[in-house]
């Protein structure tokens, strides 16, 4: 008969059990559980909680860090897992302190910036909170313990001596089942982490990791650790594997593109410098399209100051976006850098540390000061870490603004445009000011009060509320050329206006409702790519309507060459638009229009799966009168891609192309 277990027996065993080979692993996932937990409540993220599927991600992902420790003895082990609690404690908190900052967290490419960090400066102080403290307590036990094991004397020697057999036989056993947990832990934290994750990008959070639009949507979807694993192989993908350096040959023939483009006469050149020393501010307004302009709905104008305006600007009415999957991003990246946006994802999110000669730089250059304006969350589509690289002086973000009047997803334009314009009272004149309207985003919703266009028959659907913001961002329009005007800059400052992209309303019948007319695919693809571009010169001059094509690679040239910047040492794809030369305005879908044809592709590849239509009939050509124009934008488009893949405009400026700066 087996006598009932003593009670030294139970001692024994309950401190065998809370000996630290079996209680340091399951500590470590406590107490980074709780550090997570602890960082997720302090971002204070709007409309985001934590449910399962986060816990189990945590989970997961921690396992994913330290299934490896359980390979170890457990003095390995022990140390292994103090280190990884020292380092990911470390990881987590620089991510609170860079996000109470940039709201963002902290990537590789950030990491690479010079300076990014030290930037926080003297901020970092206000940074920090007395509750922060909580992140680190732990370590006040964890330390001194870990390094009271690693420097205590072994006593194991002599059983080694005593029992060589038993010992081995032991020893095997523990290393085996060692072996067997941490590969458990291993299969665990797979199944914990990419399963859930994959059921979210499958169903809300599709396209995701495609157009990573918004770091702050990834960890939503992944967790911190999901994150910064995520945002390792992002790096990588894009920087370090599959991405060798284009063939010298090829770099030699975009490089000649570039040189043959610039040796074409510039043309009539009365428009040169004309502007000399004037600022500059340009409004990239939220899903402006071209359709509304000079529009009435039961005998209402939708955009009757726009119209107003247009009497003494110059208005491009057949303007294209240019932009692919980064929509806002890719529209604010064309028109600042005069090159095409990629097949997928959006350049500010994927390389952001690429060289390109974007306007704000150039800018900064001839003396002027250089600011952003946005309402909205400085991360979204990375932002902070582009506008730095763009060389703005500063980004006024959401934190900047005061919320005085909130209208959709953030601050209504009009309490924008004015604080924005109170802001340029102290800023350095010439300046250049960047201004990203927010309040027409999807699903344009107006609160009753400010609904003052009666849409008719489209009261109710996203149609009419499309108008009715629109309505509203005009009067907005109005309101600031006022202030502009009572501020005295409405004589010495060019002011640029156009949309960033279309308003994702694709029913062909709610157009020809509007529009009174029925549509047919050619007139539905140029409602669908083209936004109103605008151009109020200080003195009121050149006023008219330019049909000719342009598109957003135009702008960039079109200032510089306004305020005497020759286009000579830079690399863009786009001239400027003040002369006759014929345009050819290629679109990242492979449609490209220039004055005479417009060339719609289709799924088929090639030149003859697509149509060729003639914009003088408006109707379907010979495919071959698109050849030309075919041949050219899939050559622009590639060229764009392999400079902003392949850091091109970096190594053509490293051998001397391109010396920066001088006027002409
Ligand atoms: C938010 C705004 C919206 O900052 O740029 O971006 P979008 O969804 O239009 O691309
Ligand atoms: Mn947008």
């Amino acid at each position: 008969m087996r006598s009932s277990p003593s009670w030294t027996d139970i001692q024994s065993r309950v401190s065998k059990g809370l000996h630290y080979r079996y209680t340091a692993y399951p500590l470590f996932l406590i107490l980074m559980m709780y550090k997570l937990i602890m960082l997720d409540h302090q971002l204070h993220i709007a409309n985001m909680k934590l449910d399962q599927a986060d816990y189990v991600i945590a989970v997961g992902s921690l396992l994913l860090i330290s299934f490896w420790t359980l390979w170890l003895p457990a003095r390995g082990r022990l140390v292994s897992l103090t280190l990884l609690n020292l380092v990911w404690t470390g990881i987590v908190y620089a991510d609170l302190i860079y996000y109470r900052y940039f709201d963002d967290f902290i990537t590789v490419p950030v990491l690479m910036q010079a300076g990014q960090v030290g930037s926080l400066g003297d901020s970092i102080r206000s940074l920090v909170h007395g509750v922060d403290l909580l992140f680190f307590i732990d370590w006040l036990l964890i330390v001194p313990f870990t390094a009271a094991i690693v420097f205590r004397k072994r006593k194991r020697a002599f059983i080694a001596n005593g029992f060589p057999g038993e010992y081995r036989q032991q020893r095997r056993a523990r290393v085996l089942r060692r072996l067997v947990t941490g590969t458990l832990a291993l299969i665990l934290g797979i199944a914990m982490t990419f399963v859930p994750i994959k059921r979210a990008s499958d169903t809300w959070a599709v396209g995701l990791f495609e157009g990573n639009w918004w770091n702050i949507t990834l960890y939503n979807v992944t967790g911190l650790i999901g994150f910064h694993g995520y945002d390792m192989y992002r790096y990588g993908r894009d920087h370090l594997l599959g991405q060798p350096k284009l063939a010298e040959e090829e770099t030699e023939q975009v490089k000649a593109w570039f040189d043959a483009k610039r040796a074409v006469p510039a043309g009539t050149d009365a428009m040169f410098g004309k502007y000399k020393g004037s600022n500059v501010i340009m409004i990239q307004t939220e899903a402006f399209m071209n359709f509304v302009i000079g529009q009435s709905i039961e005998g209402q104008e939708i955009t009757p100051n726009f119209n107003q305006l247009m009497k003494d600007s110059m208005y491009f009415s057949n303007f294209y976006h240019q932009t692919g999957q980064g929509r806002t991003s890719d529209a604010d990246f064309v028109t600042h850098s005069s090159l095409l946006p990629l097949p997928t994802g959006s350049v500010f999110t994927r390389y952001a540390d690429r060289k390109y000669d974007t306007l704000p730089e150039i800018l900064k250059e001839q003396g002027y000061a250089a600011n952003a304006f946005h309402a909205y969350d400085s991360s979204f589509w990375n932002r902070t870490t582009m506008y730095r690289e763009m060389k703005y002086d500063r980004f006024f973000s959401k934190k900047d603004f005061e919320m005085t009047d909130v209208q959709g997803w953030s601050l209504s334009d009009k309490a924008f445009f004015a604080q924005s314009l109170s802001y340029m009272k102290d800023i350095q004149q010439p300046f250049y000011s960047f201004l990203i309207t927010l309040t027409s985003h999807h699903p344009y919703y107006v609160p009753k009060d400010g609904r003052k266009l009666d849409t008719g028959e489209f009261e109710g659907t996203i149609f009419g509320n499309y108008l009715q913001s629109i309505h509203y961002v005009d009067e907005a329009f109005g309101q600031f050329v006022d202030q502009m005007k009572q501020q005295g800059l409405w004589d010495n400052t060019i002011l640029i206006i156009y949309g960033d992209h279309d308003n994702s309303i694709k029913d062909q019948p709610d157009y020809e409702k509007f529009l009174g007319r029925k549509l047919n695919a050619l007139d539905m693809e140029q409602i669908m790519n083209q936004v109103p571009l605008l151009i109020r010169l200080p003195d009121g001059g050149n006023a008219g309507v330019y049909p000719e094509a342009a598109g957003m690679m135009n702008v960039t040239p079109s200032i510089l060459h306004l305020l005497g910047v020759s286009s000579e040492p830079y690399y863009w794809i786009g001239s400027q638009l003040f002369d006759e030369r014929p345009r050819l305005i290629p679109l990242r879908s492979g449609a490209f229009s220039d004055e005479n044809v417009f060339y719609l592709p289709s799924e088929t590849a090639g030149l003859e799966g697509g149509t060729c239509y003639d914009l003088a009939t408006r109707q379907p050509t010979d495919i071959q009168a698109c050849r030309e124009g075919y041949d050219e934008t899939q050559k622009e488009l590639k060229i764009s891609d392999q400079v902003i893949t392949y850091d091109l405009l970096k190594q053509f400026k490293a051998s001397g192309g391109g010396e920066r700066g001088e006027t002409k």
